[in-house]
């Protein structure tokens, strides 16, 4: 049968009698199919990743390349007068995740299933994600983001689990989503949720009851939690995920015949970050009720486990209050201050303690006690977590860190979303690299051949044409595509210092102003969601509207300059921005971004890097050398020192800085004031130059004249800004995902064996 015949047979009609969406389930069905071909049987141990997030995005396209089906289902379709990216807007994107992260967790699945390892996620199937955001009136609106529908691609499953929530027992359901790798195996994302959940408690925006647990517990990723409630109902969702989740690795090792003594030679568990902490206690717990003494648990968790860290900013590194964990999960707290005082006979170090003098549970702390491997996710990221934010527990156990440097997978994030670049690469070097992502490198070979820059130029223009389309037709925005794309598109967050990028267009539009012409025209780009109750944020996002809004009523300066913000910034426009951008903007505090993965999809894309010191840019800009990128701003020793001194005082720039001072000083103008609203933006001026923690204005000149170079070389040197694109595309093998898990099978979990 042929791919038409087989998907009529799921339609029962001809395909070009069918809907859009008719087609979407009926391929949904094939795949489903297909990856259950795919199933491998586990021998030996195998991965369990449990993290809060999975930021998937779309499965049907990247199912349908890793599946080896994509150009014959676009063929079938086409000829049936049908458009495959015309059906794929019929999938909505599962709102999984918030941030690197998330997203990372879901490059590793696509990984470990293409390098043929058995590895399972575990997480939560929230209904509603993180958010929906919307701008309106120039602030961030946020809705619920359903993305569950009757046809989805987590398939419910009869297995459930008890879960014991403050005394009360309620039942987890698990659904699974198939993953299946390019060429590769099929394995399994593994989602938690309660039959209870009630979407309809959930009212003006995203606000609803947070007490009433069994209703809402799997509503949002991430619920606000600027109030105790919320608080709480995170540490719900935790127990909720890690106590179902090792159940589940429990079953399935018991299973394949493991007696739980030699629990580490069938699971492999890693913790992303510290959301998945209590898995620790947990396993030790229900352990413990199979027989397993509790010094003989703790070892058998200790090398079952490992632990991700992928921050160093303190208020992500969770500490719970005692209070919390005695309420909901009293059953845990025994064996918590049995670990306590475990690891209290380790070291004398109050600061390396799990729980505190003034009862707080560290669960960073009982990650690193508590388990065999450490990781930093870039090299700058892990000597940070060495030599100052861990120092004391690298010292006390210098064997357990390890750095294993981010990636991305090549299929989502050149295959999928960079069509017209990847069949230009494959015309030049040939297919290897889709597997073997190291073989990018022979496009240095065409570093000075004319028509080849020439080509790649093209594949630029033709990406950035569809972006204008998509932004025109999706926010009606109208941009020129002869400007260059500068894109700064992560999470909303002041250390990622949008601000900064903020003070460079205020500064320009004044330049424009006092006729200093730019050498192009800018069309500067945000996406940026920012977390509901962090109120600078969004008086960024609200500041970025304002200006956006100032310069397009101002025809002298529109000309030149363009502020464009992404309303609802997830995967899916991601998968549009990246390909069309030229200059990728990653400009965090030194020390403070652990890697970034943004900046590796970028680069892939051919954009050229704007950055600091920080995170994976250190590392992109070895593999690159320093003439393909431009990097600007004070080190992360510079910065760590200046902490440590704790002089800073913005006012002293404002003071003697004019530019700092008009470009602050405008935010609280008459221009932005009659655009804007007064509390936001008087708020963010007073915040720069009052505190300013992030260290923006340091940056500042240094960051307003490597952008000034950037733009000149783009505008005046055609070829050369082209050739250091191709540069950068043929570097970024080793910011493959696939890389990355070799490492960690390699270093950490040994999967098969
Ligand atoms: C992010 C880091 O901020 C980013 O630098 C890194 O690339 C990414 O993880 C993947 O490692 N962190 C988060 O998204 N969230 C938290 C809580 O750290």
């Amino acid at each position: 049968m042929n791919f038409t015949e087989t998907l009529q047979n799921l339609t029962g009609k001809p395909l070009a009698h069918c809907t859009n969406q008719e087609l979407y389930l009926a391929l949904l069905e094939l795949v489903r199919r297909k990856s259950a071909d795919r199933v491998q049987p586990v021998t030996g141990r195998k991965l369990y990743y449990i993290s809060a997030e999975f930021l998937i995005g779309k499965l049907l396209s990247n199912n349908l390349i890793n599946l080896g089906l994509y150009d014959e289902a676009r063929d079938a379709l086409a000829a049936a007068g049908k458009c495959l990216s015309d059906i794929e807007e019929v999938e909505p994107e599962p709102s999984l995740g918030n941030g690197g992260l998330g997203r990372l967790a879901a490059c590793f699945l696509d990984s470990l299933a293409t390098l043929g390892l058995p590895g399972d996620g575990v997480g939560l199937r929230y209904h509603f994600g993180l958010f929906h955001q919307s701008f309106e009136d120039g602030v961030q609106n946020e809705k619920p983001d359903p993305w569950l529908t009757e046809h989805s691609w987590a398939e419910k499953t009869d297995i459930t689990y008890p879960v014991q929530l403050a005394g009360k027992e309620y039942t987890a359901r698990l659904y699974k989503l198939a993953v299946t790798g390019y060429e590769g195996r099929t394995n399994t994302l593994n989602l938690f949720d309660l039959d209870t959940i009630d979407e309809s408690i959930v009212h003006d925006g995203i606000a609803f009851d947070k007490t009433a647990i069994d209703k809402n517990l799997t509503l949002f990723l991430y619920p606000d939690d600027s109030d105790e409630a919320g608080h709480r109902l995170r540490v719900y969702q935790q127990y909720l995920m890690v106590s179902a989740g090792a159940q589940l690795i429990l079953a399935e090792c018991a299973a394949r015949g493991c007696k739980y003594h030699d629990l580490a030679d069938y699971a492999a568990i890693q913790i992303n970050d510290t959301h998945p902490s209590m898995v620790i206690p947990e396993l030790i717990r229900l352990l413990g009720e199979r027989g397993v003494a509790f010094e003989e648990a703790v070892e058998i968790v200790t090398k079952t486990c490992a632990y991700t860290n992928h921050t160093i900013l303190a208020e992500a590194l969770e500490k719970w209050p005692r209070a919390y964990l005695d309420a909901v999960v009293p059953q845990l707290m025994p064996i918590i201050e049995k670990l306590d005082a475990l690891a209290r006979t380790r070291t004398e170090d109050e600061s390396l303690a799990i729980i505190d003098r003034e009862n707080r549970v560290h669960m960073a702390h009982m990650d690193i006690h508590f388990t065999h491997s450490t990781n930093g996710v870039a090299a700058l990221h892990t000597e940070i977590l060495k030599n100052s934010e861990l120092h004391g527990f690298y010292a006390l156990y210098p064997e357990k860190f390890n750095n294993k440097t981010n990636g991305i997978t090549f299929r989502r994030w050149l295959l999928a979303c960079d069509p017209r670049l990847t069949t230009e690469l494959e015309k030049r070097i040939g297919s290897g690299f889709r597997k073997d992502a190291a073989e990018l490198e022979k496009l240095l070979a065409f570093a000075d051949d004319e028509t080849v820059l020439n080509e790649l130029t093209a594949v630029k223009k033709a990406n950035k044409e569809a972006l204008a389309d998509w932004l025109l037709h999706t926010q009606k925005v109208s941009v020129n595509t002869n400007a260059v794309f500068d894109i700064q598109s992560k999470r909303l967050h002041e250390y990622k210092r949008q601000q900064l990028n903020l003070l460079y267009l205020i500064h320009q539009y004044h330049e424009i102003k006092a006729g200093h012409l730019p050498a192009v025209p800018l069309v500067s780009i945000f996406g940026a969601k920012a977390a509901p109750a962090y109120t600078i944020a969004k008086d960024i996002i609200h500041a970025l509207l304002t200006l956006s809004k100032v310069i397009a009523a101002d025809p002298e300066v529109s000309k030149w300059l363009q502020v464009v913000c992404i309303e609802n910034y997830n995967v899916t426009a991601a998968e549009k921005l990246i390909p069309a951008c030229d200059l990728s903007e990653q400009i965090s505090l030194a020390s403070k971004e652990a890697s970034g993965t943004g900046n590796m999809k970028f680069m892939l894309n051919g954009a050229l890097t704007l950055g600091t010191m920080d995170g994976a840019n250190v590392e992109i800009s070895q593999q690159v050398g320093e003439e393909n990128i431009y990097i600007f701003g004070q080190t992360s020793d510079q910065v760590i020192h200046r902490y440590a001194v704790g002089d800073y005082n913005p006012a002293q720039w404002v003071e003697g800085d004019a530019n700092i001072r008009r470009a602050i000083g405008f935010l609280t103008g008459p221009e932005m004031m009659a655009a804007g609203r007064a509390e936001n933006l008087t708020r963010l001026h007073d915040e720069l130059i009052r505190k300013d923690w992030f260290q923006t204005l340091p940056d500042f000149n240094a960051y307003v004249v490597r952008k000034g170079q950037a733009l000149s070389d783009y505008a005046c040197d055609p070829l050369g800004w082209r050739r250091k694109c191709l540069v950068n595309i043929a570097k970024a093998g080793m910011f493959s995902s696939d890389r990355t898990i070799a490492e960690y099978n390699r270093d950490i979990w040994h999967l098969g064996e």
